[in-house]
């Protein structure tokens, strides 16, 4: 083998085996890990060289890998699983199922990335796949289906619908028709893990165009009959965009909900514009146990923002995540990507992300609300430091 590409396989085996440990940043609320847990490093070196040194000679790259980001998550035969979106050098994406028994390194590439059921012609990419391991014993994989826009003279126009996908393996999948709503385009749909009144439930995003959701409301709600032919007829927005908030501009369901004894905990991003262009962060809402399409809980602000080496990649200043992880143990992993670019990975648990949902107060909406609710909290703390000798 060409010695560089030796070094690509050692490279990549020391990257694989190296320790994730907790960083400095405090909040109380989540530890962030110093080292994302997946990036274009992670995929194996087999994927991109050719290592025959008869057909490539010079140890060229043929297939390059640009991006490894947005993924969907569970925990599968005691193993941490990561459904990752990867970008090749030719901005396509595909899916491809990481695994780890440790849930904040080591993230190792099945051998092959996930083959999906080829069944339209028009569908160019595919991305951002929720993994929800449903009550009816299949594991769905719902993502973004986008395919060409020919009813415009435009080049870059586009249509998003969600694909749905079912596996009970991670291997082997099943593919369904893509939900059908009355909303013209559809991204970041979550398919909720427990039948509603008897039917499949879809958190949906409706937007009227490719890139802008437009008059749509927000995260929204809606249930099916059949998942084998998904059609929803009603749509009711859940958690609602709002003028002057991390929401304004857009904003999406991301990890699948997590069931606790207070509600379905969400963890959502939220999209507003800036002079240097769209700006992601992720924000928690809660819903109601028998009526998940209920808000009961929304904590003003964002719960994630890009920060640091997160705040730079291929689409500048954006946090996602479609992934989190609920253990056993009450601790919860939260898999997000940064700027279109990596995994990282951010360690709560139940109790924490409970506490900063309902206790958190939520974002009033005008400053001088916002100063007041400030003053509230430093004229409590004065007086407990008074009466602490701090
Ligand atoms: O580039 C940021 C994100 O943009 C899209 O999210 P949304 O539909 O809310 O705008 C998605 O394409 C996502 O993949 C991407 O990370």
């Amino acid at each position: 083998m060409n010695p560089n590409i030796e070094k690509a396989f050692s490279d990549y085996e020391a990257l694989i085996a190296k320790e994730n440990k907790p960083s400095k940043f405090y909040n109380g609320i989540y530890t962030r890990y110093e080292n994302p847990v997946l990036t274009r490093d992670h995929v194996p070196p087999f994927w991109k060289f050719d290592l025959d040194e008869e057909t490539n000679p010079l140890g060229l790259e043929r297939l390059g890998v640009n991006a490894v980001m947005n993924s969907g998550a569970i925990k599968l035969d005691g193993k941490y699983c990561l459904v990752a979106r990867v970008e090749g050098n030719d901005r396509k994406s595909f899916f491809a199922v990481a695994r780890s028994e440790n849930p904040v390194q080591g993230f190792r590439f099945d051998d092959y990335p996930v083959v999906l059921p080829d069944t339209d012609p028009e569908e160019t990419n595919v991305y951002d796949m929720r993994l929800t391991q449903h009550e009816d014993g299949y594991i769905y994989g719902v993502f973004c289906s986008e395919s060409k826009d020919k009813t415009v003279n435009d080049l870059s126009a586009a249509f998003a619908s969600a694909g749905i996908v079912r596996t009970k393996d991670l291997v082997n999948w099943e593919r369904l028709p893509n939900l059908k709503t009355k909303s013209p385009q559809q991204r970041n749909c979550v398919l909720h893990p427990e039948f509603v009144n008897g039917k499949y439930a879809f958190y949906t995003r409706p937007q009227d165009s490719f890139i802008e959701a437009g008059g749509q409301g927000g995260v929204s709600f809606g249930l099916c009959d059949d998942i084998t032919n998904a059609v929803i007829d009603e749509e009711k927005v859940v958690s609602p965009r709002r003028y002057h908030t991390i929401t304004e501009s857009k904003n999406g369901a991301g990890a699948v909900p997590i069931k606790t004894e207070k509600g379905w905990l969400h963890i959502a991003h939220g999209v507003r514009n800036t002079a240097a262009g769209l700006r992601y962060v992720l924000y928690v809402f809660v819903t109601d146990l028998q009526d998940p399409a209920k808000l009961i809980a929304e904590p003003g602000g964002f719960f994630i923002a890009p920060l640091g080496a997160e705040r730079v990649g291929d689409v500048s200043n954006v946090v996602f995540t479609n992934g989190a992880i609920a253990d056993d143990d009450g601790k919860v992993y939260i898999y997000y990507a940064s700027s279109d670019t990596r995994m990282h990975v951010a360690v709560s648990s139940i109790e924490q992300l409970l506490d900063y949902a309902f206790g958190t107060p939520s974002d009033p909406l005008r400053s001088p609300d916002c100063v007041r609710q400030r003053c509230e909290l430093i004229k409590k703390n004065l007086e407990y430091m008074q009466k602490h000798g701090k």
